[in-house]
């Protein structure tokens, strides 16, 4: 107990020193999230169809370089970070990766975190916002089952719709449950492979929202 407190606390402490230095230099930074498979990568190579000159990429992935190859195939600058089997990034592999982009141009961070539902949501990397993939070939339950990356995520996009018609999954059942746990979550429906959503969900990312006090403030 004393262990994870310590361990929480000082991954807090350098998400706290990373989302200074991105503040200092005007960057905004996204956490993507979601289970293996859900579409985080395809629906990374959609945004960075656009542009990829201003957005940079972390890459969380236990072994493989293979989604760093796919977003440097886009026109995208991206760092791997391999955590050797561990089932979540923290802040500190941030930082290092951080060191390791060329930040000129840059408005924009996207890390594509290690694909898992349960220990990614407990780490805060300097993240901004958080943005939780989820696909509708996963089943209805997931938001009742791993409460805590809905409580944490501003933005959930529900992916493959295209699907949804093959499916038994309830879109409106889905939204009653992430909005019971997360009453300020926006839900987006997308189609990664078709780029169905991919615009609002750019605008969002884009857009004029508030930067809001630092939520990891206890340490
Ligand atoms: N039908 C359908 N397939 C998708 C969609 N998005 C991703 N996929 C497929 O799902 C698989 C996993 O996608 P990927 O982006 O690698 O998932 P990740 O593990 O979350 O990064 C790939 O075969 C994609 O082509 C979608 O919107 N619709
Ligand atoms: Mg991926």
């Amino acid at each position: 107990m004393e262990l994870n407190e310590s361990v929480y606390a000082r991954n807090d402490s350098i998400a706290q020193r990373v989302r200074q230095q991105l503040d200092a230099h005007g960057i905004r930074m996204f956490n993507l999230l979601g289970t293996p498979g859900s579409g985080k990568t395809t629906l990374l190579e959609q945004l960075l169809r656009e542009d990829a000159q201003h957005i940079a990429v972390i890459e969380g992935d236990l072994f493989t370089d293979e989604d760093t190859q796919r977003v440097r195939a886009c026109g995208a600058q991206a760092v791997q970070l391999n955590t050797q089997g561990a089932c979540h990034l923290e802040a500190d592999a941030i930082e290092a990766a951080l060191a390791q982009l060329n930040l000129d141009g840059i408005t924009t961070i996207v890390i594509d975190n290690v694909g898992n539902l349960v220990c990614t949501a407990e780490f805060a990397l300097g993240e901004h916002k958080r943005i939780a993939v989820i696909s509708v070939t996963e089943g209805n339950d997931k938001p009742r089952k791993y409460p805590l990356i809905f409580q944490t995520s501003d933005f959930v996009v529900l992916n493959k719709m295209d699907l949804l018609p093959y499916t038994d999954f309830d879109p409106v059942r889905f939204a009653q449950d992430v909005y019971a746990l997360n009453p300020h979550a926006e839900i987006l429906h997308c189609s990664a492979v078709r780029g169905d959503g991919v615009q609002k969900l750019r605008e969002y990312m884009t857009g004029n929202w508030e930067q809001e006090e630092w939520p990891w403030s206890e340490s």
